[in-house]
C-alpha cells in the first residue's frame, strides 16, 4: 500500500500536495519548522527535523513510507543530502521535484558567485544601498561590510539582534513585479543579492532589477548528490503511478 512522504516547504511542494490529495494518495507533508505559521496543507502535516539521516530512516520505517518526494528548496542542501542517504539505507524510492534555475536573459546584469561569502566580496567598497533577498539564516558575511545601507526581507519578524544595521521587510511572498519596483525605487536600491531559487515566487526581484538596470549578485545553487530529478508536479504523479504499477 503506497504511502508518500513529501519533504516540502516551497510553493511547488504545496502544488504537489494538492495534486496528491486530489488523487486520494495516502501521504504526509513535512515542514522543517523554519517559520512561525507555515501555510496549511491538504494532507496530514509534520513540522520539524527528523534527526539527521538516521532519524529520517527511522521515520520512514516506523511510518511505513513507501515513496519519498524531495520537494524542498534548491538551497535546502542538507535535507536533500539526508534524503538520498536515508532512502538508500531503507531502499525507499526517491524523486526530487526541483525547478529549473533562472537563466540570465538580455538586459540582465548578473554577477554570478558560488556562495554567500563570495556575494559579500562582490559588493563595491564604496557605500551603497543593497537589497539582500536571501532571507535570515545566512546574512552574517555582510557584517564585515557595514558601510552599506542594507534592506533585508524575512518571513517572520527578527527575534534576535541583527549582525549589522539593516532595515527589515517582513513578508512571506510570493512577490509581485510592481511591489518589487516600488520597493527598490522608494529605497534607492543600487545592488541586489539573490539566490538562484528558480520558480516564480521570488523571480519578481530579478525582473525588477533588470527593468531598473540594477546589478544582481546571483548565488548559484549548492551541489547535490545524484538522484532522480523532475521539474513538474505532473512528472511526480507519473512517477508515483509508474511505481505503483510496478508494485513498488
Ligand atoms: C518554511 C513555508 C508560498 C510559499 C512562499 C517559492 C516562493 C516565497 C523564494 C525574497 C526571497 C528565501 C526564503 C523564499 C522563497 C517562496 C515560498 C520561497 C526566499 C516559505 C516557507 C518556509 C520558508 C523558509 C524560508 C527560509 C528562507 C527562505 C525566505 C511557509 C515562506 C529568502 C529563500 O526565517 C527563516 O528562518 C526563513 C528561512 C529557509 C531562507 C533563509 O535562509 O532565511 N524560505 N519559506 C519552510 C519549512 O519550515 O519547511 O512558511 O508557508 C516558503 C517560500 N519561500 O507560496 O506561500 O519559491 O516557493 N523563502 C531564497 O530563495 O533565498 C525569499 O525575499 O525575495
Ligand atoms: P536545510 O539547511 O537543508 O536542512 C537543515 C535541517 O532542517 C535538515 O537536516 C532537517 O533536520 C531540517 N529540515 C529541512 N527541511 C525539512 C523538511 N521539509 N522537513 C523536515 N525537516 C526539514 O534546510 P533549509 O534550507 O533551512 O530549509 C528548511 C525548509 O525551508 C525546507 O522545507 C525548505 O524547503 C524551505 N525553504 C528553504 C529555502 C532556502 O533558501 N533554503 C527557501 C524556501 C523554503 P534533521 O537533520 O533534524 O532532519
Amino acid at each position: 500500500m503506497m504511502r508518500a512522504l513529501i519533504l516540502g516547504g516551497i510553493t511547488d511542494a504545496s502544488l504537489l500536495a494538492a495534486e496528491i490529495a486530489r488523487a486520494g494518495i495516502d501521504a504526509v507533508y513535512s515542514y522543517g519548522g523554519r517559520t512561525r505559521a507555515p501555510a496549511d496543507q491538504p494532507l496530514p502535516t509534520r513540522i520539524g527535523g527528523f534527526g539527521g539521516v538516521s532519524g529520517l530512516a527511522d521515520y520512514v520505517r516506523r511510518e511505513g513510507i513507501t515513496h519519498v518526494i524531495d520537494a524542498t528548496h534548491p538551497f535546502a542542501a542538507e535535507m536533500s543530502r539526508n534524503a538520498v542517504e536515508a532512502c538508500a539505507e531503507t531502499g525507499t524510492p526517491l524523486v526530487a521535484l526541483e525547478r529549473a534555475p533562472w537563466t540570465r536573459g538580455p538586459g540582465d546584469n548578473w554577477i554570478e558567485v558560488g556562495d554567500v561569502n563570495a556575494a559579500g566580496a562582490a559588493l563595491p567598497e564604496a557605500p551603497t544601498s543593497v537589497f539582500l533577498g536571501i532571507g535570515r539564516q545566512h546574512i552574517a558575511p555582510f557584517a564585515t561590510r557595514p558601510q552599506h545601507t542594507y534592506t533585508l526581507r524575512f518571513v517572520d519578524p527578527p527575534e534576535a539582534p541583527l549582525p549589522f544595521a539593516a532595515d527589515v521587510i517582513v513578508s512571506r511572498g510570493p512577490f509581485t513585479l510592481d511591489g518589487e519596483l516600488e520597493m527598490m525605487r522608494r529605497r534607492g536600491i543600487a545592488w541586489i543579492v539573490a539566490r538562484n531559487s528558480g520558480g516564480d515566487g521570488a523571480r519578481a526581484k530579478i525582473d525588477a532589477a533588470r527593468m531598473l538596470g540594477l546589478p544582481v549578485i546571483m548565488i548559484s545553487r549548492p551541489r547535490l548528490p545524484e538522484r532522480l530529478r523532475v521539474e513538474s508536479v505532473t512528472e511526480v504523479m507519473q512517477w508515483l503511478d509508474h511505481r505503483t504499477c510496478l508494485g513498488a
